[in-house]
């Protein structure tokens, strides 16, 4: 049996400190979380302990950490270098690392990053790129490039796609990380002096067009993407960048109607009220606080956003990534036109149950509405007003209360902005042109952290569940795979107990029985309601262990997430869930003298239509976002992947403030440590012989004739010295670390990589 070092022994079974007075320990502080301090007194089974605030504390001693001896001015570098590895040792090391601006932090392969908060400088320019471009991992401080850096060495060394998963809850750096590796890969793969518009440049600029419509401030995050994102960038034999793909996840909808005090809309909307005199008269538009989808809050304006520069800027990179000044002119007409579709009032009519535009101001933004759709006035007026319905008998025409008015009104405008969102990632996918020929691919994964909000609805819902599936994509990565391989690869391994989540998905999407599924159900049954629907999932889950039904409520339950309990509002579940255009807009638009308008809203085959029955016409979007998912994490699987944990240090979006506690919740969240546990304790590195064996062959040049890869190998690692890797059956392991030391002996760079000469090889398998 392989016997782990004492001291990660200690960490795996939580074994007290072996305290004795004078020795530094950490023990628990209802402020500071973790306090450091020097054993006074040991009285049996507690210690006196003077606090570094110079403070006297009792404590027990089963409740004490023993604290690192050294501790560098600016913390480690790597978790796995930590003498003691525990929470709170984990913890500090960020802190510390955090108060001298050192954002990054490894934790074997896995890249921390803390949000500065603030611009570093220097951090990010071409110099920096330069560096990593030339280091092996490990050797410089830990960065975002080094991850982008090694994800590329392993696409051109090994052949193999790669992906990295940026993950972390709402404004924790996600999306700015994602764009830092966009720029890195670009360097890297870009073409040097190429043309104005090149691949790399209109993916570049995709992210400007696609932030402008897809990103919104929130409670959590003034630019908070409000959709997911799968960035597949290709790369040709020469790794040049060939292509790319953008794929995007369920776009929140429900924003465009309907903010809550201090959020905003879509940015689009106010950089469209800040734009030029000329547009602003084109369009009729005034003060955001003039329109209704803008003024359900009091934030219009954000700190250090300039939305009339901004508006600029989004039409230059639209232009970039290849779409016309005339397209350009149409998207925002659309936009202003959902702007004042939504200052459309209603009043009762005469007639029971039906209503009219409330006064000459809701005719004004009616007939203003219509003119930029360029659709009829009038058509515009009964499509919100009035449903028809045809029997085999006759046609009806029903009138919809004000109410009904407008859930119609309101339905219309989402409609037409998701549409263009989706028109958008459309003409961006389609103007930088996918390569299908490339075979190296680097996939980037920028989607929304775990959400909790104060109500929670459909859309945090199936946030919360996409993150459930990352999550155990990362348990299975880190941990199940890792133990199963040492398993498989019959090498000695203790066993470290993580959390799965399967269960959670299960309650989630299994079919049939999960909440999905009966979602789904309550969607085809006219008679639900979302009370209905609520008390099915209550008999359903009674004994679920994930599943909470709230005391008080009826319509809310609630889901023991891996990051925590988030409670759910039923009451628009089943709306949301619907997929469905009103017929009468759809005529209504697909009649639009504008061919932009009409290209959103092509005309439905007749076939269609007809042979429509009321179950076929429901298309559910919790069902559909499943199974993309599902294809999402079928690509993630093709993959070698890459992780990078953003970790929030404080909820005031100030720089250098770091809070213990907040930031505790989210490395527990994340399976942060366990996956520091299984990196210190276990092997990182795995490599068929003949893999390794190609790599480093330049290393034992003795080596001729008819070789054996295991034996190779083994030399090997003899040769440089490599204590305590593993050799399983076929593969070789390392421990963290090794590779680069490797890598750094070896004269093998990307360059270098065509040389390796093939040598006749007995292959393990
Ligand atoms: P998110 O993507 O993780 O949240 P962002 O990437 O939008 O979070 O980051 C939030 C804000 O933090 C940014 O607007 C920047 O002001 C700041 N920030 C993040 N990383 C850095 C960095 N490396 N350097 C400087 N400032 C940074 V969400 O999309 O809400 O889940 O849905
Ligand atoms: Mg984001």
């Amino acid at each position: 049996m392989h016997l782990l070092p004492a001291e990660t022994q200690y960490f795996l079974q939580g074994t007290p400190a072996k305290v004795y007075e004078g020795s530094h320990i950490w023990v628990e502080d209802p402020e500071a979380v973790w306090i450091d301090g020097k054993v006074v007194k040991i009285h049996g089974d507690e210690v006196e302990v003077e606090t570094s605030d110079e403070r006297m504390v009792t404590a027990s001693i089963s409740k004490t950490y023993p604290k690192d001896e050294e501790d560098p001015a600016e913390g480690f570098d790597d978790m796995t270098k930590l003498l003691y590895m525990h929470e709170p040792g984990v913890l500090h090391n960020l802190d510390i690392r955090y108060q001298v601006n050192k954002i990054y932090t490894y934790s074997g392969g896995i890249l921390i990053a803390v949000n500065p908060f603030q611009r570093l400088p220097d951090l990010y320019d071409v110099k920096m790129m330069e560096r990593y471009h030339r280091a092996s991992f490990g050797e410089l401080s830990p960065h975002v490039y080094a991850i982008g850096e090694a994800a590329f060495r392993e696409m051109m060394i090994e052949g193999k796609s790669n992906s990295i998963l940026v993950s972390g809850e709402s404004g924790a750096g996600k999306t700015e990380t994602t764009k830092m590796l966009m720029q890195y890969l670009a360097y890297l793969g870009g073409h040097k002096g190429g043309e104005g518009r090149s691949v790399e440049q209109q993916v570049l600029e995709s992210n400007p067009v696609l932030e402008a419509f897809g990103n919104a401030k929130t409670v959590r995050n003034d630019n908070s993407s409000r959709f997911g994102k799968f960035v597949e960038l290709q790369f040709d034999h020469q790794a040049k960048i060939s292509g790319a793909a953008i794929r995007t996840y369920l776009l929140e909808r429900s924003r465009v109607c309907q903010i809550s005090d201090p959020e905003r809309n879509y940015h689009c909307f106010y950089l469209l009220c800040a734009a030029r005199e000329e547009e602003i008269k084109k369009y009729k538009l005034g003060h955001p606080q003039t329109f209704h989808y803008l003024n359900q809050s009091t934030c219009f304006a954000l700190d250090d956003v300039d939305d009339a520069h901004d508006y600029l800027a989004t039409r230059k990179a639209m232009d970039v990534v290849g779409i016309s000044q005339e397209e350009q002119d149409s998207i925002f007409r659309i936009v202003a036109s959902i702007l004042h579709l939504g200052n459309v009032r209603f009043a009762k009519g005469e007639e029971i149950d039906s209503s009219v535009l409330e006064d000459e101001k809701s005719k004004f933004h009616l007939q203003t509405a219509a003119e930029l759709l360029m659709c009829d006035s009038n058509a515009l007026e009964d499509a919100l007003l009035k449903r028809v319905m045809v029997t085999p008998e006759e046609v009806i025409r029903r009138c919809l209360d004000p109410d009904g008015a407008i859930v119609s009104r309101d339905g219309l405008a989402k409609t037409i902005y998701s549409r263009l969102f989706n028109w958008l990632v459309d003409k961006i996918n389609l103007s930088i042109g996918q390569d299908p020929s490339s075979k190296s691919l680097i996939g980037i994964l920028d989607i929304y952290g775990f959400e909790s909000f104060k109500t929670n609805s459909f859309e945090q819902f199936c946030i919360n569940f996409t993150n459930e599936k990352l999550q155990q994509h990362f348990n299975q990565h880190v941990f199940k795979m890792e133990q199963e391989e040492y398993t498989k690869e019959e090498i000695a391994w203790s066993y470290i107990d993580f959390v799965d989540n399967q269960d959670v998905l299960d309650l989630i999407e299994k079919k049939p029985g999960g909440i999905i599924a009966l979602l789904d159900e309550a969607c085809m049954f006219p008679k639900s309601t979302h009370e209905t629907f609520a008390e099915k999932l209550y008999q359903t889950f009674k004994t679920n262990k994930r599943f909470i039904k709230p005391k008080l409520s009826r319509t809310e339950f609630a889901i023991a997430h891996y990051a925590g309990e988030v409670q759910y509002q039923c009451d628009q579940f089943l709306d949301k869930n619907k997929d469905y255009v009103v017929p009468e807009h759809q005529d209504l638009l697909t009649a639009s003298e504008c061919p932009f308008v009409v290209e959103l809203f092509p005309p439905i085959p007749e076939e269609t239509t007809k042979s429509s029955n009321k179950s076929s016409k429901f298309s559910s979007i919790g069902s559909r976002f499943k199974s993309q998912l599902q294809q999402l994490m079928e690509t993630l699987n093709s993959t070698e992947p890459h992780y990078i944990r953003c970790v929030k240090p404080n909820t005031l979006f100030k720089p250098c403030i770091f809070q213990m506690e907040n930031v505790m919740q989210q490395l527990r969240c994340g399976g942060v440590l366990e996956a520091i546990k299984i990196n210190l304790s276990g092997y990182p590195t795995h490599k068929t012989f003949d893999e390794f064996f190609q790599r480093f062959s330049s290393l034992v040049p003795e080596l001729e004739g008819d070789i054996d890869t295991k034996d190779a190998s083994r030399m090997i690692l003899e040769k440089m010295g490599i204590d305590g890797a593993q050799i399983g059956k076929t593969k070789i392991f390392l421990r963290a670390g090794q590779l680069a030391t490797l890598d750094g002996h070896s004269a093998l760079k990307l360059g270098d990589a065509a040389k390796v000469i093939q040598r006749k090889t007995k292959t393990h398998r």
